[in-house]
């Protein structure tokens, strides 16, 4: 009889803490013995002798199936989106339902399980964009929705149809410090960029790779700076969302040195893409439209200062920001037309099924962070900050068995990353060429082998919904004690 639903036999372990070499006993979905000669057997036994084993991914920071308000869609659901994700290493994501102005959020949660459900093949939570910041909806409805499991916010600092102002900002700070609830911040000065876009285009500067000049690095420092200003005085961490280069950095980095909670995120697109992504392909003047996300990737220097976050411990997490946009067809990058201004054209790229794979070959297998910080990076750590630790993030009795056990290529053997490998459904990478060292060779998600030599296999809707803990205990001292 067997006592296991599936034991990996020989596994070398690497959590955020730990190496060892054991066996992992699976059963219902979770892990119920690590051991060194694991005494029992099991329906099904893989044997990942000399091989990597890390937590599933974590990915805190993904859109799917999210509506837009421009005619554009996202090129993934939670189908394609969640499979590409497996495939890639992870086995958790967190998109964001997001409340439209005028709307209540629980619409938006409501609609976004519609959305989910049936079709998710990983399990996933739901962050809360808060676009509509009335005292309604931060005294009622967000505090019941913690109580349902919906325990993050990202609030946006630009774009019209979803930015907050100052004041609204410190309604949802201070409700998140009340309710032990986590806040994101897209930091970026909407009126810099108005007024930036407004003399770009006046000067007939219209090419996508403008998109960069509307959104300097001042543009992103100055609304950093003020993020953490605002969490400073209602006494709340936060997390700085997509942080893109040496300013933002800066900001943080000094907000720290105060002893300042504060949080933040990069993506794979600040380590490998740069403005010159941007540019101008004479025979496509769209051709840079595949880069465009916000904040934009800098110049190449500013790369390095991104490594340097994430191995100086800087950076609580590293997240896809997987917003795809088809480069094809009239509904992706395209929708305003073939020649449309920079301002017209989605924002976003996709990413969540390379993030693993691109920081296990530049950054662990190039040695700038050893194999903790990774698995810290994107899996312990977006687990600690969104209530998902210990069930999800780590490999650990009790955890859900979520992992991955990986293929490293000798150097002159590495694989050539294309789009034609990837599973999303959006028709290209902006990381096609890139030679990697690593791919996962198998991903198990609640036990379920999903992602094995090349071959996907799960259901559509056995991924699950996870209500979230509150990453922290409730504060309902006064916030104000701090500056009498
Ligand atoms: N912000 C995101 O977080 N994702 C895509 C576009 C954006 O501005
Ligand atoms: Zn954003
Ligand atoms: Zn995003």
């Amino acid at each position: 009889m067997s006592t296991y639903d599936l034991i990996l036999r020989n596994a070398d372990i690497a959590t955020a803490g730990d190496r060892y070499t054991a066996d992992i006993g699976v059963r219902d979905g979770r892990i119920c013995a690590i051991a060194q000669g694991l005494d029992a057997s099991a329906a099904r036994e893989i044997d990942a002798r000399g091989r990597l084993v890390t937590p599933g991914g974590v990915d805190g920071h993904c859109h799917f199936d999210q509506p837009t308000s421009d005619g554009s869609r996202f090129a993934d659901d939670f189908l394609s989106g969640t499979r590409s994700a497996a495939c890639g290493g992870t086995t958790t994501v967190l998109p964001f339902a997001a409340q439209q102005k005028g709307r209540s959020v629980q619409e938006a949660v409501d609609d976004y399980h519609r959305r989910a459900e049936g079709k998710a093949v990983i399990d996933y939570a739901f962050h809360l964009i808060v676009a509509d910041a009335t005292r309604d909806v931060t005294q009622r409805e967000l505090p019941a929705l913690i109580e349902k499991g919906y325990t993050s916010f990202k609030i946006y600092m630009t774009y019209d149809d979803l930015k907050l102002d100052d004041r609204q900002i410190i309604e949802v700070l201070a409700t998140a410090r009340r309710h032990g609830a986590m806040t994101m911040i897209h930091a970026e000065n909407s009126d810099c960029i108005a007024w930036l876009t407004e003399q770009l285009l006046d000067a007939g500067l219209t090419a996508p790779r403008y998109h960069s000049s509307s959104r300097p690095m001042a543009v992103e420092r100055e609304a950093t700076h003020r993020a953490i200003a605002l969490a400073e005085l209602v006494d709340t961490p936060i997390l700085i969302v997509h942080v893109s280069g040496r300013e933002a950095v800066e900001q943080i980095h000094w907000a720290r040195g105060r002893g300042l909670p504060i949080h933040a995120e990069t993506c794979p697109q600040y380590l490998f893409l740069s403005a010159e992504d941007l540019g101008i392909d004479p025979d496509d003047p769209m051709h840079g439209a595949r880069c465009i996300c916000s904040p934009p990737p800098r110049d190449k220097a500013n790369q390095q200062f991104i490594w340097n976050g994430l191995s100086s411990g800087l950076f609580t997490i590293v997240s896809s920001d997987h917003a795809p946009f088809n480069m094809n067809g009239s509904d992706g990058k395209r929708v305003a037309g073939d020649d449309a201004s920079f301002d017209r054209i989605p924002n976003g790229i996709p990413g969540v099924e390379t993030r693993l794979p691109l920081l296990m070959s530049e950054g662990v297998l190039k040695g700038r962070i050893d194999i903790h910080r990774f698995v810290e990076l994107t899996a312990t750590n977006p687990a600690r900050l969104y209530g998902l630790y210990p069930r999800k993030g780590t490999i650990a009795v009790g955890s859900d068995a979520d992992f991955v056990v990986w293929d490293v290529f000798p150097q002159g053997q590495e694989k050539l990353l294309s789009n034609d490998m990837l599973h999303h459904d959006a028709d290209y990478t902006p990381y096609e060429g890139m030679r990697l060292r690593a791919w996962p060779g198998l991903t198990v998600s609640r036990g379920r082998v999903v992602w094995q030599d090349g071959v996907f296999q799960a259901e559509p809707g056995s991924g699950q919904f996870l209500p979230c803990l509150r990453p922290r205990a409730p504060n309902d001292g006064n916030p104000l004690d701090k500056w009498l």
